[in-house]
């Protein structure tokens, strides 16, 4: 048996634009269903981003992971191949949140993890007997992904791993509690240690949906990075801020940086979110001088389009992200992702401009796809659109580069803070109007 793996793409823009680059990372989770295929099955591997999907190769069957942003783009990869023949098989987040959707387009769908169900797709594949759906019971990790996968790619500098999965809060446009329940689930640390130390390149990007939610056991962590001397990225919650041996601990141990969601600066905001731990822990300036002692970059993330949000929550939260000196921050406007708490409330409003719209050919990467209070839609997303390119012009990369303790500390972090900054502008242009779906 032949099995394909693909990595599919949001879309692509006519007349071969390049796929934004920042997107392009290893993808783990096929990283993960191959080291849990058995030897004997044949493994193929290619990745939509990289200009890849051949539809003449020979497969038994296809694997693939399907976001809500990449669902056009698998369901248009399914439909070519099982034309041909083969069996598709999907999982991912979009394909728990939006089942009946997903099984439509493949002949299994799996719910939750592939560690506890995708031995038994592959069984009941070489069997002739394949269910349309597997459910996954979560808990259990994959120890090593099978990075082989990646061979002849670059996929850059990052490799990624993770420590746990899920989150216990419970934001109201979040996919992650929707997804795992609101279950934390730690793995090992001695297996992600043996992982860690396989690795070929020398930063990671932990990819937990919160590093921090067991402060306690990040210390441990970070104490077990501390001899390996590589350098780490990971995102967390703006609590662990205020722990100053964490932070101790974070930078000694190789944490570059980590991404924060402040969302927004604005308490009323705050709430309509359910972002909790940010209304408890409110202190933003102080949060963000302690990680600067530490010499820690901020990655900031911002929400707009409550209905709390004007024109003025704009020019206070760039004000408030350049007086920071941020070394990323991202202005994003709202998505309704479906099976979310806001793409119910706002479908029980009226307030969505689209039935499915991860699906509507007239919808593009950077669109609003929702009626927000103080803002045409349109309005909306361009404005996201020109405080990123802003943030990113020339004179802010200068402007910010001079907090040296956290973004332009070392030779190398400022090398790696200049190339970074000065290509996110271009970055932005290139998801800017990404089609949903598309051959290269
Ligand atoms: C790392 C990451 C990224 C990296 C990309 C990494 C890469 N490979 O290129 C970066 C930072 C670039 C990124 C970008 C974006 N991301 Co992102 N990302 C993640 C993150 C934090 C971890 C993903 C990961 O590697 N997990 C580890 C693997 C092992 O887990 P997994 O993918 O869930 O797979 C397991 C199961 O789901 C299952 N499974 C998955 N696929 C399949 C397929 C089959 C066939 C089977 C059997 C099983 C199976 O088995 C796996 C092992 O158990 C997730 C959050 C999360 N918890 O997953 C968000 C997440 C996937 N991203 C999200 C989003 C929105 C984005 C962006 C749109 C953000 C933006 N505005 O720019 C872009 C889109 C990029 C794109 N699609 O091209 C959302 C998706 C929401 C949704 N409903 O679809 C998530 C869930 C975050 C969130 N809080 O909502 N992201
Ligand atoms: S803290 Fe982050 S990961 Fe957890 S629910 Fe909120 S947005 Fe999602």
């Amino acid at each position: 048996m032949r099995i394909l793996f693909i990595q599919p793409a949001v879309g692509h823009k006519p007349g071969g634009a390049t796929y934004p680059k920042t997107w392009i990372m290893e993808p783990l989770a096929l990283a993960v269903l191959s080291a849990l295929t058995p030897r004997r099955v044949e493994r193929l591997f290619m990745d939509d981003r990289l200009g890849e999907v051949d539809y003449a190769a020979d497969a038994d069957v296809v694997a693939m992971p399907v976001e809500c942003y990449t669902a056009a783009r698998s369901y248009e990869i399914a439909a070519r191949f099982r034309a041909k023949g083969a069996r598709i098989v999907l999982g991912g987040f979009h394909v728990k949140l939006n089942e009946a959707e997903a099984a439509a387009n493949a002949d299994a769908v799996i719910l939750g993890d592939a560690e506890t169900t995708w031995p038994q797709v592959v069984n009941d594949l070489e069997a002739g007997r394949l269910a349309s759906r597997y459910v996954g019971c979560g808990g259990v990790f994959c120890p090593m992904p099978d990075r082989s996968l990646y061979a002849g790619r670059d996929y850059g500098r990052l490799n990624l791993v993770e420590t746990s999965r899920g989150c216990s809060f419970n934001c109201e446009f979040c996919s992650v509690t929707k997804f795992f329940g609101r279950r934390y689930t730690p793995r090992p640390l001695d297996e992600v240690m043996t992982e860690v130390r396989s690795l070929e390149k020398d930063i990671v990007f932990f990819v937990d949906d919160n590093l921090a939610m067991d402060v306690e056991r990040l210390k441990d962590l970070c104490r077990r990075m501390i001899p390996m001397h590589m350098h780490w990225v990971g995102q967390l919650s703006i609590h662990s801020a205020k722990d100053d041996e964490l932070l101790a601990l974070m930078e000694r141990s190789g944490c570059a940086g980590v991404l924060i969601g402040f969302e927004s600066l604005d308490a009323a905001t705050l709430s309509d979110m359910g972002k909790r731990v940010n209304s408890s822990n409110s202190d933003y300036a102080a949060a963000i001088e302690n990680l600067r002692r530490h010499h820690l970059s901020i990655y900031a993330t911002f929400v707009f389009g409550y209905d709390h949000d004007t024109a003025e929550t704009f020019e206070r939260t760039f004000e408030f992200a350049m007086e920071s000196r941020f070394f990323f921050a991202a202005f994003n406007h709202l998505v309704p992702f479906p099976g979310t708490d806001v793409h119910a409330r706002f479908v029980r409003e009226g307030r969505m401009l689209h039935d499915r719209w991860w699906l509507d050919p007239n919808v593009r990467f950077g669109d609003v796809v929702f009626r927000p209070k103080n803002f045409t839609p349109e309005g909306l997303a361009e404005t996201c659109r020109r405080y990123r390119l802003r943030f990113y012009s020339t004179r802010s990369v200068f402007r910010r580069a001079m907090d040296v303790r956290a973004n332009t500390h070392g030779l190398l972090k400022a090398a790696i803070f200049f190339a970074s900054n000065f290509t996110q502008e271009r970055e932005v242009m290139r998801r800017h109007g990404l089609p949903f779906g598309g051959d290269p």
